[in-house]
C-alpha cells in the first residue's frame, strides 16, 4: 500500500507479471472461453472449486499428430499394413469425427445406468470403432506409443531393423516433428528444476540427423518420405530441396504451418507437385490426394527395383 495516497503500489513482481501478459499473443477465442467458464461456474456454484495447475517442463516441436493419423487411414485403405508410431496424447487413426477435446462428450448414462452414445455422435462412434477394430484385428495396424525423443528414435531404429527384409516394399512416412535439440540423458537434472535458483542456463545438444542413418544403414532400399515444416514461405521449398538432396529422400513434403491442412508441396528430384484438399467439400483433407500420389510413386519404385 502506498502510504501517501492509499493506493496499492506496483511491485517488481506485478510489473513482471504485467509485462508477461502484455507481451503474450492474444488468446484465441478469448470470449468463447470466458463464456464457457462463466456458464460452467454458474452451473456448479456454490461451492467454489479451487483450480490448481501442475506442470512439468519440456521442450517441444509443434505437432498434433493429425497428419500421421489421417495418412494412416488412407495407407490402410490403399492396402498397406501400417506401424503407427505416435506420441502419447496425439491424434489417433479413425478418431477424426469424434470431439477433439473430450471423448466423454460422446456418452451418457441412461436411467438404468447403461452407458450409451449420445445421438449426435452415434454414427461417428460406430464408424470409428468398426474401422479401428477392422484395421487392428485384421492385422493392418500396429500402434506403438512413445513419449520422449529417446524412445521415438529407438523404436524407429528397431522398426527399421524388423522391416529390413521388405527392401523396396517398405515405406517410411516421417511426418513427425522431431526436435533438433535435446538434453543428453547423462547431463539431465534428476529432479524437477527449481525456479528459485534463478534464470535457467541449459546447454542443448543437436540431435544427430537420423534420416541419414535410416537411409544409409537401417533401410537403404526403402521408399523414404520426410517432411519439412516452415512458417516463412520464402524459404520452405529451398529447405525441402536441401533435405531431399542431403538425406537422399525419395520425396520431401513441404508445408507451411498455417496452411498445412489445406495444401502441401511434394518435392522430388525433378518436380514440385502442389497437392490440395478439395475446398468445395467440407470433409475433404489434403492427406487423401497426398497418399494417392505417394502410393502411385511407391508402386513405380517397387517395379523399377524388381527389374
Ligand atoms: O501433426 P500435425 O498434423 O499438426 O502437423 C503436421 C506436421 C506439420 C508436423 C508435418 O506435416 C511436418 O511437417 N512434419 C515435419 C516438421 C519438421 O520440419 O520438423
Amino acid at each position: 500500500m502506498d502510504s501517501r495516497n492509499g493506493s496499492v503500489s506496483e511491485t517488481p513482481l506485478d510489473a513482471e507479471i504485467g509485462s508477461f501478459f502484455d507481451s503474450a499473443p492474444p488468446l484465441k477465442d478469448c470470449d468463447g472461453i470466458a463464456k464457457k467458464l462463466k456458464d460452467f461456474i454458474e452451473f456448479n456454484s456454490p461451492p467454489p472449486v479451487p483450480l490448481e495447475q501442475c506442470c512439468v517442463r519440456y521442450i517441444d516441436n509443434f505437432s498434433s499428430g493429425h497428419r500421421g493419423a489421417t495418412s494412416t487411414e488412407y495407407f490402410i485403405k490403399a492396402g498397406y499394413a501400417v506401424i503407427f508410431l505416435y506420441r502419447r496424447g496425439t491424434f489417433q487413426p479413425y478418431c477424426r469425427s469424434l470431439p477433439e477435446d473430450s471423448l466423454l462428450e460422446c456418452f451418457e448414462c441412461s436411467d438404468d445406468s447403461a452407458i450409451q452414445v449420445r445421438q449426435p455422435y452415434t454414427e461417428a462412434v460406430k464408424r470409428a470403432i468398426s474401422d479401428h477394430h477392422a484395421a487392428v484385428a485384421g492385422g493392418h495396424l500396429l500402434k506403438i506409443p512413445f513419449t520422449t525423443i529417446f524412445e521415438y528414435l529407438q523404436i524407429l531404429r528397431s522398426t527399421a531393423m524388423a522391416m529390413r527384409d521388405l527392401g523396396s516394399h517398405a515405406v517410411y512416412y516421417l511426418a513427425a516433428a522431431v526436435s533438433d535439440f535435446y538434453v543428453p540423458w547423462k547431463s539431465m537434472a534428476e529432479h524437477k528444476i527449481q525456479s528459485a535458483s534463478g534464470p535457467l542456463d541449459m546447454r542443448l545438444v543437436q540431435v544427430p540427423k537420423m534420416l541419414s542413418a535410416l537411409k544409409k544403414a537401417w533401410a537403404p532400399m526403402a521408399f523414404c518420405i520426410s517432411f519439412k515444416l516452415e512458417t516463412d514461405s520464402k524459404i520452405l521449398l529451398e529447405k525441402a530441396e536441401m533435405a531431399l538432396r542431403k538425406y537422399r529422400m525419395h520425396m520431401v513434403v513441404a508445408n507451411e504451418l498455417s496452411t498445412r491442412k489445406e495444401e502441401v508441396t511434394v518435392v522430388t528430384g525433378n518436380e514440385k507437385i502442389l497437392v490440395c484438399c478439395d475446398k468445395t467439400r467440407s470433409d475433404s483433407d489434403v492427406e487423401e490426394p497426398l497418399i494417392e500420389l505417394i502410393v502411385g510413386r511407391h508402386s513405380a519404385y517397387v517395379k523399377d527395383s524388381d527389374l
